[in-house]
């Protein structure tokens, strides 16, 4: 067995649980009126706002969370990121029966670790309905960078329909609402710029997939929110010029992926997913729902400063502001061009190819089996790089790993900064304190990433959630995860209750994170140290994905479950 390289058991057995050490916290789920969006609305609330109460937790304390709904229905929080006993995780189903109307649950576990995460609603749709809050630990052993003051930026988006509509619209017809599709006048441009014949068979490729070149987004119409404020309610950050400010963007979406930048500011990013990287200086990063970054910014001037976070689908940005004084604000800067989805981002650099091939290319049961003549041969014209880093379900040496698999060279996807800057990419994230010591894998487990987009469904291998049966891993074991993103969006894939360690051929020093986004058509790897006995939650977290089947469950067999067992009793009592 492996040992953790931090002092884990050492902390536990050295602390005792006194109340000096023991935090309680209570909150309360409740609703409220808003006209965030523009109209009146109703939202969940917890201790009354949206986002819910900054959660302040010592690495190192054991704390108790009494949970009151008032809710006429059932309800949940769930600690994202958070490393606990399974039952004490909230997911509904896998981890406990969920908070009944009227209930208080209470929560209790020992805080292991250090950084920025977030809570949220674990039950039906009420996390896009305001439910979810952020959590801030102090490390135990200082972190390898100071600042002057801290805010928590938590990213999110709300619309004016329910959950249960926008389902129900996206069951309808899966592009209800893309408004971003394209018109004729893009049809016009593309024929000027590339030849009616090429425009032509790319449509032809596109309607085989039976999606639209836009389909960076599925649900649009968010009205996009910092600190629960819209761009013109302006959240403003105070700071003295000349200070270190470290903000920790929390991505507390639904659907919404963020671009964020601030202009006229360099962005040291410290933290990922609450573990401490290798200080990296950016001009702009992109976060995944339900990530978070921490970076560091010094403004020197006495002058405001735009928070600028614009959605990936760039169907809409959050503004906040940095200024010396409350009132001050600085120019909103004009979003940047929309990404396009092109074919070369789904493995398949189709100038050159014909249609036939491409159709079979794109047939799920043709790629199963390998080597059909003429349907995967490169033809003249073809750019082998862009045609072999991707391929959906087909193994590709390392060898011919390309030097970034997030966000491929030259792809439409591939985010840039404005100005020429600096854009954050998961292969610039090194792990500045390590979990685990690098060891080989003990297996390897496949996961396609599907969707059906007729009857608007998502799915893993092809099987959705209410069909398939839970992954079992082995207590101690190291398992490696291949992702293979079929699909024409990105997918933030969650893990709870253990890390998922990033394969970017960093070994030891590759980073730690709870989220990890998966690019069209890009293969990507994570390795999971298997030490966490119990069930748990494996899903995309965007919400439409997460709730029609792209979720399984794991069960970790064996291992020392007497802590585990040892807290569900402790809870019951
Ligand atoms: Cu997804």
């Amino acid at each position: 067995m492996h040992r953790r390289i931090t002092g884990l058991t050492a902390l536990l057995v050295a602390l005792p649980l006194t109340a000096a050490w023991a935090g309680t916290y209570d909150l309360t789920i409740g609703k409220t009126q808003t006209d965030v969006t523009g109209k009146p609305k109703t939202v969940l609330t917890i201790n009354g706002t949206v986002p819910g109460p900054t959660l302040h937790f010592k690495e190192g304390e054991e704390v108790t969370i009494n949970v009151t709904n008032t809710l006429d229905v059932d309800t949940s929080l769930h600690w994202h990121g958070l490393v606990l006993p399974y039952r004490q995780d909230g997911v509904p189903g896998i981890s406990f029966d969920g908070i009944e109307p009227g209930e208080t649950f209470t929560y209790r576990f020992p805080i292991r670790q250090s950084g920025t995460y977030w809570f949220h609603s674990h039950t039906g749709f009420q996390e896009q309905e305001g439910m979810y809050g952020s959590i801030v630990i102090d490390p135990k052993t200082p972190e390898n960078f100071s600042y002057d003051r801290d805010y928590v930026v938590v990213l999110s988006d709300m619309h004016n329909d329910s959950g249960q509509t926008i389902l129900h619209n996206l069951k309808k017809s899966s592009d209800y609402y893309n408004r971003d599709q394209r018109t004729v006048g893009d049809f016009l441009s593309d024929i000027r710029q590339d030849g009616l014949g090429a425009t032509l068979r790319d449509r032809a490729d596109w309607g085989d997939m039976r999606m639209m070149p836009t389909d960076i987004a599925d649900v649009s119409g968010y009205t996009l929110l910092i600190n629960g404020r819209n761009a013109d309610q302006n959240w403003t950050g105070l700071f003295k010029p000349g200070e270190r400010i470290r903000l920790r963007f929390i991505n507390a979406s639904a659907m919404t992926y963020f671009d964020v930048r601030i202009p006229g500011l360099k962005m040291q990013v410290v933290q990922a997913d609450g573990n401490e990287v290798d200080p990296v200086a950016v001009d702009a990063f992109r976060i995944a729902v339900a990530e978070t970054y921490d970076v560091i910014v010094e403004p020197k001037d006495k002058r405001a400063y735009t928070v600028f976070a614009e959605a990936m689908s760039r169907s809409g940005y959050a503004r906040a502001t940095l200024a010396p004084r409350k009132g001050m604000e600085a120019a909103i800067p004009p979003m940047s061009p929309r990404p396009q989805l092109t074919m070369a981002d789904m493995g398949m650099a189709h100038r050159g190819m014909d249609h036939d091939a491409m159709g079979r290319v794109m047939d799920s049961d043709a790629m199963a089996h390998d080597g059909q003549p003429g349907a995967m041969q490169p033809k003249a014209g073809m750019d082998h790089a862009a045609m072999g880093h991707a391929m959906p379900g087909h193994d590709m040496p390392d060898t011919d790993k390309p030097s970034d698999p997030f966000y491929a060279p030259g792809s439409g996807l591939t985010p840039k900064a404005p100005n020429g800057g600096k854009f954050l990419s998961y292969d610039d994230l090194k792990a500045a304190r390590p979990l685990y010591e690098d060891r080989p894998s003990t297996r390897e487990i496949e996961l396609r990433l599907t969707g059906n987009m007729e009857r608007y469904f998502w799915s893993i291998n092809g099987v959705k959630y209410s069909d398939a049966k839970p992954i079992r891993l082995r207590y101690g074991e190291r398992v490696r995860f291949k992702f293979v993103n079929e699909t024409m969006m990105t997918h933030p894939m969650h893990l709870h209750g253990m890390w998922s360690i990033l394969d970017t051929g960093k070994g030891r020093w590759d980073p730690i994170k709870h989220v990890v986004s998966i690019a069209p058509g890009k293969t990507v790897y994570t390795e999971t140290e298997v030490d966490a006995p119990g069930e748990w939650a494996f899903h995309c977290h965007l919400m439409y994905h997460m709730g029609t089947g792209m979720f399984r469950k794991i069960i970790v067999e064996g291992g020392p479950s007497q802590q585990a067992a040892l807290r569900t009793k402790e809870n019951e009592e």
